[in-house]
C-alpha cells in the first residue's frame, strides 16, 4: 500500500506538471466558459465503412461528428481533424465489449467485490487519509465509509484505474460500437470540452477501456458536473488527489439524493413468496412503493423502518437457490445511480459496514 501511495503521488505530480506546462504554453486556454453540450449527436450510420477499415480521419461517421461539434462552436473543424489524426483505433476494446456478459449470483459477486481483502484495504486507505475524508464526510453529509467503499469497489483504492488513453478509447467506442455509439459520442464530446476546460492535452487523460477515469471512475460527463477541486490547487485531480477524489464521490452522492443519517437497506422476510412479490422483485429499480404499501403486500421488515419511507424490494442469492430478501431505501437508490446494479450497491454497503460501525 505504501508503494501504491507513492505511485499515486508521483502520478499526481506528473499530472500537475503536465497541466502547468500546458497552461503556460497554450494561451487559448482561458477562463472563457465552454459552450453547453449540443442536445444530441447526429445519428450513427451503421452502413458507413467501419473505422477499422477507414481509420478515424476519413470515416463518414467521424466527419459527421466533426461537422456537428464544429457547428456548435466547441472546437474548430481543423482542431477536431487534428485530434482524430492522432487518436489510435483500439480493436481490443471492441473485443472486450463484445465478450458475452455473465450475470454472477451474489455469493460469487460478493467474494470478488466485497471480500475481506477489499475491507482491509479500505481500513488502511481510510486510516491513511482519515483527516480529509472525515472532513469531506462532514461537509457533504455522506459517511466516510461509503466514500471509501466506492473508491474500493471502483479501482481497489486507486490501484487499478485503467491504462487506456481516453483519446483512443472514446473514439473507438463512439465510431466502432454501434450499439452504444450515441452514448460514447456524447461522452467524447464532453471529454473534448473537459480537456479544454482543464487546460490539458486530451491525450494526457487515462482511464478504463470504457472511458471511466481516475480513482472514482467518472465518465467525462460526470467529471464535468460533479468532480471537485477540494485541495484548491486549480485542478480537479481524480487520478491522484485523495481530497479531490473523496469530495467528488461525496458530491456525486449528494447530488443524487443521499440523505444524511439514512440507511441503505433493511433485511425483510416475506409472509409468503407470492407471485405479486416475485414480480415486484423483477421490476426496474426505482422507489415506487412506500414501506407501508410493501407491508400490506406481505413484506415484513426485520429492523425498524418508517412506513412513509420509499423502498424497492429485492433479493440476494446467498448460496445456490437460497435467497435473502431486502428493501432498498433512498440511499440504496443514490448508490444505484453510481452503477445500475443491485449487487454493486449491496457490495458497497458490505464494504462500508466492514470498514465502519455497520448499520448502513
Ligand atoms: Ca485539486
Amino acid at each position: 500500500m505504501k508503494t501504491k501511495t507513492v505511485l499515486l503521488l508521483s502520478a499526481a505530480v506528473l499530472a500537475l506538471t503536465a497541466c502547468r506546462s500546458q497552461q503556460a504554453s497554450d494561451p487559448v486556454v482561458s477562463a472563457r466558459p465552454a459552450p453547453a453540450a449540443p442536445a444530441k449527436p447526429p445519428v450513427f450510420d451503421p452502413n458507413a465503412a467501419p473505422v477499422a477499415q477507414t481509420g478515424f480521419p476519413q470515416n463518414a461517421n467521424v466527419q459527421q461528428f466533426i461537422r456537428h461539434q464544429a457547428s456548435h462552436g466547441r472546437y474548430s473543424e481543423a482542431e477536431l481533424q487534428q485530434f482524430f489524426e492522432r487518436a489510435q483505433y483500439k480493436g481490443n476494446i471492441i473485443s472486450i465489449m463484445n465478450r458475452p456478459g455473465t450475470s454472477r449470483p451474489w455469493y460469487e459477486f460478493r467474494r470478488g467485490n466485497a471480500g475481506s481483502g477489499k475491507i482491509n484495504g479500505g481500513r488502511r486507505f481510510y486510516q491513511q487519509n482519515r483527516q480529509v475524508i472525515d472532513q469531506v464526510a462532514r461537509e457533504y453529509g455522506v459517511p466516510a465509509e461509503i466514500i471509501v467503499a466506492i473508491i474500493g469497489i471502483e479501482t481497489n483504492y486507486g490501484s487499478n484505474m485503467g491504462s487506456f488513453r481516453l483519446a483512443d478509447s472514446l473514439p473507438t467506442l463512439g465510431f466502432d460500437y454501434p450499439r452504444r455509439a450515441e452514448f460514447f459520442q456524447k461522452e467524447l464530446g464532453e471529454f473534448l470540452l473537459m480537456a479544454k476546460e482543464e487546460g490539458r492535452d486530451p491525450f494526457s487523460f487515462m482511464g478504463s477501456y470504457a472511458g471511466a477515469m481516475g480513482m472514482p471512475q467518472f465518465m467525462p460527463s460526470s467529471y464535468r458536473k460533479w468532480a471537485v477541486d477540494y485541495d484548491r490547487d486549480g485542478q480537479r485531480n481524480i487520478w491522484g488527489s485523495v481530497p479531490d477524489v473523496a469530495a467528488s464521490v461525496a458530491n456525486y452522492m449528494k447530488a443524487h439524493g443521499w440523505q444524511t443519517g439514512g440507511r441503505v437497506m433493511v433485511p425483510v422476510s416475506l409472509a409468503e413468496t407470492t407471485p405479486q412479490l416475485l414480480a415486484l422483485i423483477e421490476e426496474k429499480t426505482a422507489l415506487n412503493y412506500t414501506v407501508g404499501q410493501l407491508r400490506q403486500m406481505g413484506v415484513v421488515p426485520l429492523e425498524a423502518v418508517a412506513d412513509h419511507e420509499k423502498a424497492v424490494l429485492f433479493r440476494l442469492e446467498v448460496a445456490p437457490e437460497r435467497f435473502e430478501y431486502y428493501i432498498g431505501l433512498n440511499n440504496f437508490y443514490s448508490i444505484w445511480q453510481y452503477n445500475h446494479s443491485r449487487l454493486y450497491v449491496s457490495a458497497v454497503r458490505d464494504i462500508a459496514n466492514g470498514i465502519g460501525q455497520g448499520g448502513l
